[in-house]
């Protein structure tokens, strides 16, 4: 069968933002928020997904496609392929990534990277990621233990290896109260500095699920959340989506417009595969 090409973008031209931390922390509900899509799988137990790169694309339906282990061309998957690929028994093919273009992705240029899977059992940078010259670090926490040591080393790695390309996410929200998630958010650039890691990144105390029903309609959940939760979650989304933009921005724009040539990334390299044909769908 005569495949079509696989639409692509130059991914040398592309600034990315990777969502780090430990499975159930809701990095895939925070991606699937800012899209106002549910692109990504999201499930509370651990799920083995592969590390996936959704960025926009140019064709008016979506485009789901993995990478194999040889890097060659993408392989185009259906969408529910690309949500029931784990890297376990079912990942017979040994692909090493999974990528989506969505044509309404309101990022028009940035790679958000799900970073499933590579950072679970460890707090070291994954070593791919050194190279990273034009990369948002998001290190995504459930608040009631953001602080925790584990995630405050997390977050001293990413810092001292990406320095203010960095922000930290203190998700559900929704599970304290108004005067405990302002506690926590004034308190938390003075945690962290007492911690070395100064100046301290930008912090959101913030609920991924309360964003995704927040174009719903009249939710059940929403209504049910007290009205001060739903507005400090509502505004510090906002703020948060605001910094990623203004990231992209500055990525892609600015006076100080980093060299996107140099970005190295294998798996990000060939997020996009360039337009050329899959010979094996
Ligand atoms: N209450 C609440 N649950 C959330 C929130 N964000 C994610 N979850 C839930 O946490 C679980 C793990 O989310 P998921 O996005 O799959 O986490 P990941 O493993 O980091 O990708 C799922 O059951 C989500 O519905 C949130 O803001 N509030
Ligand atoms: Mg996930």
């Amino acid at each position: 069968m005569a495949a079509e090409p696989i639409p692509g973008r130059d991914t040398a031209t592309l600034p990315f933002a990777f969502f780090i931390g430990d499975f159930n922390a809701g990095k895939s509900t925070l991606i699937n928020a800012l899209l106002r899509d549910e692109v990504l799988k999201t499930e509370r137990r651990e799920s083995h997904a592969l590390p996936t790169f959704v960025c926009r694309g140019e064709s008016h339906a979506p485009q789901f496609s993995a990478l194999p282990r040889d890097y060659k061309t993408a392989h185009r998957k259906s969408l529910s392929q690309f949500q029931g690929l784990r890297n376990d028994e079912t990942n017979t093919d040994g692909y090493l990534a999974l990528h989506a273009l969505t044509p309404a992705n309101p990022f028009s240029r940035m790679v958000l990277v799900d970073t499933a899977g590579m950072s679970s059992d460890s707090a070291s940078p994954p070593p791919e990621f050194s190279d990273t010259r034009h990369a948002m670090m998001v290190v995504v926490t459930d608040i009631e233990y953001w602080s925790s040591k584990h995630n405050l080393d997390l977050i001293a790695e990413y810092h001292e290896a990406f320095g203010g390309a960095l922000m930290v996410v203190a998700n559900k929200a929704d599970h304290l109260n108004a005067n405990e998630i302002k506690q926590v958010a004034g308190k938390a650039a003075t945690r962290m500095e007492e911690y070395g890691i100064a100046p301290a990144p930008r912090f959101f105390a913030l609920s991924a699920r309360l964003e995704s029903l927040r174009y719903a309609g009249d939710d059940e959940y929403r209504r049910r959340t007290k009205p001060a939760v739903r507005a400090w979650c509502d505004a510090a989304f906002d703020a948060f989506r605001l910094a990623l933009y203004e990231f992209e921005a500055a990525a892609l724009t600015g006076p100080s417009s980093p060299e996107l040539d140099v970005f190295k990334h294998r798996l990000a390299q060939t997020v996009v595969p360039a337009a050329e044909p899959s010979h094996e769908v």
